[in-house]
C-alpha cells in the first residue's frame, strides 16, 4: 500500500501530543481497533456521513495494532472511497489508550475525538459532542451513558456492578478531576488539542479520558446522552487485566504531586463542613442545653448547607450550573446521598449515649470523625455532577 495515509510504525514512545498545526482541519476523530474486521466499513462509512452533515473540515484516522484480523488493511481499502480517512498500522506496540495517542499525534485537527471501533457509540452522537464546542468556553465534550436519555443496552449485571464500582472508586480517589462528572470512564468523547498538546500523557491501559482530565485539570466540561449499543460483533477486549491495569492508573494518577486546586478546595470545604458542624452541636448542646439528637441533627445539617454552597461557588465555580432546578437537583441530591448516614450517626450518638454512657461531647465527636468525612465526600460526589447540555 503506497497511499500517504497509510502509515505504518514499528516504534511509537511519544507520549506527548504534537502542537497545533497550521491546517484548518476542525475535528480528527480516531477509531483504536483490534480484530474488528466484520462491522469496521460499516462504521467508517457510517461515521463519515455523519461527519459531512456537519459542513466542516474533519478527518478520521483509524489506529490498529496489527489485527491478526487484518482490521487495518479492510480499512486502508476504504481510503480511496473516503478522502478524509487515513490508516496507522502499529506493527510493535499495543494498547488502546497508547493507540489513541498515537492517532492524535499524527492528527491535525483543532478538535480531537475518539470513538469505539466495534459499532458501540452511536455515530451520531458525534455531532451533539461538537456542537458542544459552539459554546467557546468549553474544553471537553464527553458522551455519557449515565445521564438522562443515556444507558447500556446490554450488559450482564456483574458487568454493571463492576464498571460502576470502578468508576466509583475512581470519583472518590480523584475527586477534583473526576468526581463531577457521570461517566469518566468514557471512551467517546472530544477535546481541546490546546488542553493537552502542553501534558505528558501517560496512560496504563484503557482509560484515556481519566488521563486527560486527571493531567489537563480541566473543568470545562460538558457531557451528552448516549446509549451504549451492543457489539455488533467481534470480540470484547476486557479482561480481569484491564481491571487491574485500572487500578494501577488510578494509584499513579494519585500519588502524583497534588496539583489539583480543585481536590484542595474539595478537601478544605469537607474539613470547614466538620468544623462547622462541630461548633453548631456545642452551642446548641453545651451552650443552650438542646436536646442531643436535635443538637446533632442540626449540626450536620449546617455541615450540608454549608458544602453545598461552598462548592457551588468555590470549589466548582467553573462548572456549568445554570439553573434554578439543577441547584435544586444538588440539594436533594446531597441530602438523599447523606440521610440514611445522619440517620445512623443519630442512632449512634444516642447508643453511645445511653448504652455505654460516653459524654455526650465525645460521642458526638466520635461520629464526626469517623462517620462523616467519608459521608460528606460521597455526599459531593453524588451531587457535583455536570449539567446536561
Ligand atoms: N489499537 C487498539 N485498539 C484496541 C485495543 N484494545 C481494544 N481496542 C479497541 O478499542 C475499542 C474498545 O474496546 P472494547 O474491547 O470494545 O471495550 P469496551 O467497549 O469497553 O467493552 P465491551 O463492551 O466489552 O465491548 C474497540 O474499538 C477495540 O477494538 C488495543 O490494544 N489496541
Ligand atoms: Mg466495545
Amino acid at each position: 500500500m503506497d497511499s500517504e495515509r497509510f502509515i505504518e510504525i514499528r516504534d511509537f514512545e511519544a507520549m506527548k501530543v504534537a502542537g497545533e498545526k497550521t491546517t484548518n482541519v476542525d475535528l480528527s476523530v480516531v477509531i483504536p481497533t483490534f480484530n474488528e474486521s466484520y462491522g469496521i466499513s460499516r462504521i467508517l462509512r457510517a461515521l463519515h456521513s455523519s461527519l459531512e452533515e456537519l459542513q466542516i473540515n474533519f478527518e478520521i484516522i483509524l489506529v490498529d495494532d496489527d489485527s491478526p484480523d487484518s482490521t487495518w488493511k479492510i480499512a486502508a481499502d476504504l481510503i480511496e472511497e473516503i478522502p478524509e480517512l487515513t490508516v496507522i498500522r502499529r506493527l510493535a506496540s499495543k494498547g488502546l489508550a497508547t493507540a489513541v495517542i498515537c492517532g492524535w499525534h499524527y492528527s491535525n485537527g483543532r478538535l480531537l475525538g475518539v470513538m469505539d471501533g466495534d459499532g458501540q457509540h452511536p455515530v451520531e452522537v458525534i455531532k451533539d459532542l461538537f456542537n458542544t464546542f459552539s459554546e467557546d468556553r468549553n474544553e471537553v465534550a464527553i458522551a455519557s451513558r449515565y445521564l438522562p436519555h443515556g444507558g447500556i443496552k446490554k450488559w450482564s449485571l456483574s458487568r454493571r456492578l463492576l464498571s460502576r464500582g470502578a468508576q466509583t472508586l475512581g470519583q472518590l480517589l480523584l475527586p477534583g478531576a473526576i468526581g463531577t462528572i457521570n461517566d469518566p470512564m468514557s471512551g467517546f468523547f472530544i477535546v481541546k488539542r490546546s488542553i493537552i498538546t502542553e501534558t505528558e500523557l501517560d496512560p496504563v491501559g484503557y482509560k484515556i479520558l481519566l488521563e486527560i482530565l486527571a493531567r489537563s485539570q480541566t473543568n470545562k466540561i460538558q457531557e451528552v446522552p448516549y446509549v451504549f449499543l451492543e457489539r455488533s460483533s467481534g470480540k470484547s477486549k476486557v479482561a480481569l487485566s484491564h481491571y487491574i491495569s485500572y487500578l494501577r492508573h488510578l494509584l499513579r494518577l494519585r500519588i502524583q504531586p497534588l496539583r489539583s486546586r480543585a481536590l484542595v478546595r474539595y478537601l478544605l470545604v469537607t474539613a470547614g463542613a466538620l468544623t462547622l458542624d462541630a461548633v453548631i452541636f456545642f452551642w446548641l448542646f453545651d451552650v443552650n442545653n438542646w436536646n442531643l439528637t436535635r443538637s446533632a441533627a442540626l449540626a450536620g445539617e449546617g455541615g450540608i448547607l454549608f458544602t453545598i454552597l461552598l462548592h457551588d461557588l468555590w470549589t466548582f465555580a467553573g462548572r456549568p450550573v445554570r439553573t434554578l432546578t439543577d441547584r435544586i437537583r444538588r440539594l436533594v441530591g446531597v441530602h438523599i446521598a447523606l440521610g440514611a448516614l445522619m440517620f445512623l450517626r443519630l442512632l449512634a450518638i444516642n447508643a453511645f449515649v445511653n448504652w455505654f454512657s460516653l459524654d455526650p461531647l465525645l460521642a458526638f465527636l466520635l461520629t464526626l470523625t469517623v462517620v462523616m468525612p467519608g459521608g460528606h465526600l460521597l455526599g459531593s460526589r453524588f451531587s457535583w455532577r455536570n449539567i446536561r447540555v
